[in-house]
């Protein structure tokens, strides 16, 4: 796994394990970590502030101003981020307008997943870097009418360390874990499951086929968040999929997640805040 120079220098300052326990709202609506204790380096405090003031800045641009529901997606490589998403789209009602961001190493493989269902895509190759940040995603939306927007998915390069720092501004970050990952992954990246806000657990169809014990997968991403929401699926023969759906959907009838921030009107949010499933 490749790190950046920015997320070594941020572990080498910060370390791991200073996260507080977030408190649910605080935890949905960050737009990076606290560092109150970093005393050690104002130039990390400077990089982790920029980044952090981006994605606040793009949250309110992208969400408050062109009212557009973003949802990003994270996990491992081949987790099934990107078949979950193509579940999702297909069940948006036609007159959705959706768009796909796409970070990968290389390659543009998902993004033409993505462009056989119809949505618009951004294609971001980031190269060396193992995540997508706030400048990488404002460069993607360049490629977007947001005003013709509704809904936007982005899928984060697969990788289980380094995007937890880097949020985006989304209104809800969403992890993705397989069985084949093994099921102690979430006891090894618990971080991770700090920095979301609801986590898939998916093929859970061939969970016996490689010894995962998915109640434990759960009870272990509990432990880690308590009320955080787990979704088991098979994003592959679609199933499990509606619950998540409806999970989003709520999130955006809600409005759960502005608080804190101040200057908001999301009055123009609730005219597509039902999303009927197909089936
Ligand atoms: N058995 C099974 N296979 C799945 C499931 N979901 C996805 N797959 C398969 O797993 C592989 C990886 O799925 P992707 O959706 O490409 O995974 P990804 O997380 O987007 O991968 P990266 O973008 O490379 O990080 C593909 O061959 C999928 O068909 C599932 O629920 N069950
Ligand atoms: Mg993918």
């Amino acid at each position: 796994m490749h790190r950046t120079p920015i997320d070594r220098l941020l572990a080498a300052l910060f370390g791991r394990s200073q996260r507080s326990q977030r408190a649910p709202i605080a935890r949905a609506h960050r737009f990076g970590h606290d560092h109150d204790e970093s005393t050690e380096s104002e130039a990390a405090d400077d990089v982790l502030a920029q980044f952090r003031e981006q994605a606040q800045a793009l949250h309110e641009e992208v969400v408050h101003d062109h009212g557009v529901f973003v949802v990003e997606f994270l996990g491992a490589t081949g987790s099934g981020k990107t078949t979950l998403v193509e579940r999702l789209i297909e069940r948006a009602p036609n007159d959705e307008q959706i768009g796909v961001v796409v970070g990968d190493v290389a390659g543009d493989d998902d993004a033409s997943r993505f462009r056989d269902h119809g949505v618009s895509v951004a294609n971001v190759t980031t190269g060396k870097e193992c995540h997508l940040d706030p400048g990488l995603l404002e460069g993607a939306l360049s490629e977007f009418d947001l005003d013709e927007l509704d809904r936007l998915y982005v899928e984060n390069v697969g990788n289980m360390v380094c995007p937890a720092d880097f949020p985006l501004g989304a209104q809800a970050r969403v992890l993705v874990v397989s069985t084949t990952e093994g099921d102690d992954v979430v006891r090894k990246h618990p971080l991770l499951f700090e920095a979301c806000d609801a986590a898939v657990v998916n093929k859970v169809d061939i969970a016996d086929a490689v010894g995962a014990d998915l109640d434990r997968m759960a009870a272990d991403v509990q432990d880690v968040v308590p009320d955080m929401d787990v979704f088991r699926t098979n994003a592959r023969a679609d199933e499990g999929v509606d619950d998540l759906a409806s999970f989003l959907a709520n999130l955006r009838t809600g409005d759960h997640h502005h608080h804190g921030h101040g200057n908001h009107d999301h009055a123009h949010d609730d005219h597509v805040g039902t999303h009927d499933h197909h089936d």
